[in-house]
């Protein structure tokens, strides 16, 4: 971004605050990521309007916020590595501490897990966090691969064997390259975060085994084709998976979909929310992060998408079943082999990217 671009966001914020808003806030989150009712309830409360855009991958974020101008004033980017690369690029506005009564709520040790991203938490609002593993059907898998089969690996999605019997009832990854090089990376027990040649051929070696055995790179759809019975097996989000079980319960088509944090272990990630640098309406903004800070609203965010959130105070309002969730609220054991994702150089990010790229189209 260009220094007069950033002058121009800045005196635009500024000449914006001067006046009063319209009662109206703009928000692009990622799909699936809010209870049913969050949004009119907060109308309900304050009488803004919420304009709701959703997205499924951190890059598309990124892209538009890069370009400037998107009209967003709350945003939810992944911490590491898009959250601190946009703070670092300044397309984020200091929070108002201020105008965040509810802020008391949030984990402290989340709080300071984030601090190396955020110096002093200025800018990203810990959101919901979770792991990256497998979600599976779990008798179209026993079928397929026979009822010993166990699925507790990630070595199941990059087998040329096993993908291959699984093939037919429908294999999917998430379109997102530093997930789909950690779980490649993560079998391998090498760093989730290399960009040096001999581990990006190797990442690209092990997709190419299995690649014609995938239906598709797709980064929410799995939600509901896992629990209409229609795929197996997909790497996917912790909370993604658990709502496609949900759904599959209640139709009660006999789909039993399970998720699993692989043995070798996971990525972890958190999620925060943000103001664009230049958000048109910063207060309604952080009115609206300040609601989703209310224990209660979380509390009912969670149980209802299936992810743990980052407020302290929502803990004892959280459904049982979810909060004594393995796969929503790993054991201390399982926690101990989650990994967390970090920022690239530009050139590490362009060679990973492409080999991404490459790997997707099978060429
Ligand atoms: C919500 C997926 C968010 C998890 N559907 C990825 N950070």
């Amino acid at each position: 971004m260009s220094t007069a671009r950033l002058l121009m966001g800045i005196a635009l914020s500024l000449a914006l605050t001067a006046h009063a808003e319209d009662a109206q806030v703009n928000v692009y989150n990622w799909s699936d990521y809010v209870a049913e009712t969050t949004l009119k309830d907060f109308t309900k409360a304050t009488g803004i309007k919420v304009v709701y855009d959703v997205y499924d991958a951190n890059e598309v974020l990124e892209t538009k916020l890069l370009a400037g101008g998107s009209g967003y004033d709350v945003v939810f980017p992944s911490a590491r590595p898009n959250g601190e690369r946009l703070l670092k690029a300044k397309l984020l506005l200091a929070l108002d501490k201020k105008r965040l009564p509810n802020y008391a709520n949030l984990d402290p040790a989340i709080l300071s897990a984030l601090v190396d991203a955020d110096p002093a938490n200025k800018h990203l609002v810990p959101y919901m966090w979770g792991t990256t593993g497998i979600g599976y059907n779990v008798d179209k898998v026993k079928k397929a691969l026979g009822p010993n089969a166990v699925i507790d690996s990630w070595s199941v999605l990059f087998d040329p064997v096993a993908t291959a019997k699984l093939k037919s009832c429908g294999i999917s990854f998430l379109d997102d390259e530093i997930e789909a090089f950690a779980a490649a990376l993560i079998l391998k027990g090498r760093d989730i975060n290399s960009a040096a040649a001999a581990d990006i051929a190797t990442v690209a070696q092990m997709y190419a085994g299995v690649r014609p055995n995938i239906k598709y790179f797709q980064s929410s759809q799995y939600i509901n084709d896992l629990a209409n019975g229609d795929l197996c097996i997909a790497m996917g989000y912790n909370g993604d998976v658990l709502q496609a079980r949900d759904r599959a319960r209640e139709v009660k088509r006999g789909v039993n979909i399970r998720y699993v944090i692989p043995r070798e272990g996971a990525v972890r990630w958190i999620d925060t929310a943000a103001i664009p640098i230049d958000a048109p309406h910063p207060n309604n903004a952080h009115q609206f992060i300040n609601y989703l800070l209310d224990p209660k609203v979380i509390a009912a965010i969670s149980n209802h998408v299936s992810y743990a959130n980052a407020n302290s105070a929502s803990k004892s309002l959280l459904d049982p079943a979810v909060r004594n969730d393995p796969g929503i609220y790993p054991p201390p054991a399982v926690e101990a082999k989650l990994k967390t994702t970090r920022v690239h150089s530009a050139a590490d990010k362009r060679l990973r990217v492409r080999a991404w790229t490459k790997i997707k189209t099978g060429r």
